[in-house]
């Protein structure tokens, strides 16, 4: 199986990122991590503190639509492995600016293509054999590339035609497809991840679990838009973590794999799963139940109705299955919201912003 030693991973400050460089920095003892983020809002270094193997880690603010400190980034740290995290991830913002979607999303991605086209076999000038057994690009995308289900449609498998209703999901297509083009155009070792929603530690309360743990604990409504009956299928973000990092030791190059959860639920059932949770490890004082602070509000606009992923493809060639339940990973979740209230309070202020300030 493929072995990555000097990697770069993109947007590893965000949600995903920063929990597969802590699981990766765990698993694999004799890597290098070099993580190239912009700190945008979503964007926190406390998401990567305390983490085993810091020492092999490094964090460089910049854009990966920089062409020259990502040119930099690859020679200086000989990198072989390229493991492509970083994007503007938020559906809600993709409908009110787009425009920062395009840029990272598509010209981002097509960046980070061509500087490794340009070092790997110009300047490396690694014959296309030896590309494929010494070098990974590895792209992590979203189930919301293949558009929305009816409730009785089968779950979308890799064959699925892609049809994305937001610009969100629109981008990511979009980079979905140049990465696949450069595999067949050009030899590069590229593998995709296509995963359903993720959940867990580190979640930027502007998505709908972390916000739902947040406004429980703090007295506000919980927002459901419609009629709270669209579903997601969910999946553990440690698991995601280890599906990905499966893919990079042993997917066939130029394919893609669905990485899902076998968890659809609908926002409602989320919610209440929530609450229950809440209700038992830290009831409200007047000991009414979290579910009275639900609060229907306006749907999305194109709000697609169901997403379900089949990840056989993951299980019968790779030999991937989550650890976690819905139930068991929602309950660790819950703990660790309770047990890191500070990290919770840093966002909410924007106190974790000043990282940036303090560094430059
Ligand atoms: P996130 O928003 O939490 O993190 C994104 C990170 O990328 C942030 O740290 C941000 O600072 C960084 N970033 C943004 N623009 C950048 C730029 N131009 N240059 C460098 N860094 C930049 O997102 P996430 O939820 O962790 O998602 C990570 C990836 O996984 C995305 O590609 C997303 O499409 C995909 N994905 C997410 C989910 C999910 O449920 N969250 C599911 C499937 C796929
Ligand atoms: O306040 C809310 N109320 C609500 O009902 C929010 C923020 C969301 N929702 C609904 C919309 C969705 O049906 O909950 C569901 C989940 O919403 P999000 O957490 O915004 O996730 P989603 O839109 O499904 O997209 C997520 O999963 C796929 C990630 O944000 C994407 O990056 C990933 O690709």
């Amino acid at each position: 199986s493929y072995q990555p030693k000097n990697i770069l991973v993109t947007g590893g400050a965000g949600f995903i990122g920063s929990n597969f460089v802590r699981y990766l920095l765990g698993a694999a003892k004799d890597v290098n991590v070099v993580n190239l983020d912009l700190l945008t809002y979503a964007g926190n270094p406390d998401n990567l503190k305390g983490m085993d193997g810091e020492e092999r880690h490094t964090l460089v603010q910049g854009d990966i639509c920089d062409r020259a400190l990502v040119d930099r980034l690859l020679r200086e740290h000989s990198i072989d492995t390229v493991v492509h995290f970083a994007a503007e991830s938020h559906v809600d913002r993709s409908i009110t600016a787009p425009g920062e979607f395009v840029r990272t999303n598509i010209e981002g991605t097509y960046c980070l293509l061509e500087a490794c086209r340009q070092f790997w076999q110009t300047e490396q000038k690694l014959d296309k054999e030896t590309l494929q057994q010494t070098r990974r690009f590895h792209h992590i995308s979203t189930d919301e590339v293949y558009g929305t289900l009816e409730l009785d449609d089968p779950a979308f498998t890799e064959e699925t035609p892609f049809a994305p209703n937001s610009p969100y999901s629109a981008s990511k297509a979009a980079s979905d497809h140049l990465v696949r083009a450069y595999f067949h155009t050009y030899g590069l070792p590229v593998t995709t991840t296509n995963c359903s929603n993720n959940y867990g530690f580190y979640h930027f309360p502007e998505k709908l679990i972390p916000l739902v743990i947040l406004n429980a604990l703090g007295q506000k409504p919980l927002p459901i838009y419609g009629d709270g009956k669209n579903v997601r299928d969910w999946l553990f973000v440690a698991d995601h973590a280890s599906a990905i990092h499966r893919v990079i030791e042993s997917g066939r190059l130029g394919e893609t794999y669905n990485v899902g959860g076998w968890n659809e639920k609908t926002n409602l059932e989320v919610v209440d799963t929530i609450c229950s949770l809440l209700n038992e490890l830290k009831p409200r004082e007047d000991k009414v139940s979290y579910t009275e602070q639900i609060t229907f509000v306006k749907d999305r606009p194109g709000h697609d109705r169901r997403y379900a992923i089949d990840a056989t493809k993951l299980e019968r060639e790779l030999g991937w299955r989550p650890a976690e339940t819905f139930e068991t990973g929602m309950r660790k979740t819950i703990e660790w919201y309770l047990a890191n209230q500070p990290w919770l309070n840093n966002v909410v202020s924007g106190d974790y912003r000043k990282w940036v300030e303090k560094q430059y």
